[in-house]
């Protein structure tokens, strides 16, 4: 996989001198008002998503490790312990009365147990976790895969995104998450219930856990409660498509 990251890195290289040139900082916050600042920059994470698609291809795959890779400490970041009321009554049930909700626009909503998201086509793969803060950790997921299961429930026409919403509340807000229908329907997004070889611990995203290899950590919704397929999510939350998005992060966070 050398040829994708030669691309990708001279990729970044030009989008890095791009900012430079505006004379942003890394921390530079933009205010609302900066709206064509924003509007080249939102369209230099377009160039990302779009380059990085024709370069390494709507279905390439991540790359995968060995068991021998895998890290001894994987870290725990974000929530890992969410303090909700609901999910602690959850945990202390063992996931027992835990659902996964999925809706929106699908032709047949279901409400699915841990037992039957298992009995699902499942996928296991060793891979790195890259997170923005600069840290990365090797682990082994196993999970369902996302596209078979939404085939299932049917996604309507005007579905574009899947929506991700999260049983811990950070600073006041839910997690969330979104990701396109490439991403959804790629072979390594799972929705992950074991780490490792043993069920999904608690500081990982018991019961349930988005894998999505090709983007940054930020993406992999730990504690999913609800899935949604919708046409647009600039009415949900902050509007820009994840907890950390709505927060200044890229909404499409290729690596
Ligand atoms: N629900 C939820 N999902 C989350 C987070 C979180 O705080 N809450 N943090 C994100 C971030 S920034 C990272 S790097 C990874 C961390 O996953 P890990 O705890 O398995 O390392 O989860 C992501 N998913
Ligand atoms: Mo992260």
């Amino acid at each position: 996989m050398t040829k994708p990251e030669l691309g990708r890195r001279r990729l970044f290289a030009g989008l890095a001198t791009g900012a430079t040139a505006l004379g942003l900082g890394a921390c530079d916050k933009l205010s609302a008002s900066d709206s064509s600042i924003r509007k080249i920059l939102e369209s230099a994470e377009n160039l990302t998503l779009w380059l990085q698609r024709l370069l390494i291809g709507r279905s390439a795959l991540a790359r995968e490790f060995d068991e021998a890779d895998i890290s001894a400490n994987f870290k725990a970041n974000g929530t890992y312990d969410p303090d909700d009321e609901d999910y602690q009554a959850l945990a202390r049930n063992k996931f027992a009365d835990w659902r996964l909700e999925i809706g929106g626009l699908v032709e047949r909503p279901a409400k699915l147990t841990l037992e039957e998201l298992r009995a699902l086509p499942s996928r296991s793969q060793i891979t790195r976790h890259d997170c923005v803060e600069g840290w990365s950790c090797i682990g082994k997921w196993k999970g369902a895969q996302l596209g078979p299961l939404l085939r299932q429930v049917g996604l309507k026409p005007e579905a574009r995104y899947i929506v991700f919403y999260c049983g811990d509340t950070l600073e006041g807000a839910k997690y969330y998450e979104s990701i396109d229908l490439v991403d959804a329907f790629h072979p390594q997004t799972i929705l992950a219930y074991e780490m490792n070889g043993g069920t999904l611990p608690v500081a990982y995203g018991a019961p349930l856990r988005l894998r999505v290899e090709r983007q940054l950590g930020y993406k992999t919704a730990k504690y999913i409660m609800r899935i949604e397929a919708v046409a647009s999510f600039a009415k949900i939350e902050g509007g820009r498509g994840g907890y950390w998005e709505d927060r200044g992060y890229e909404w499409y966070a290729g690596i």
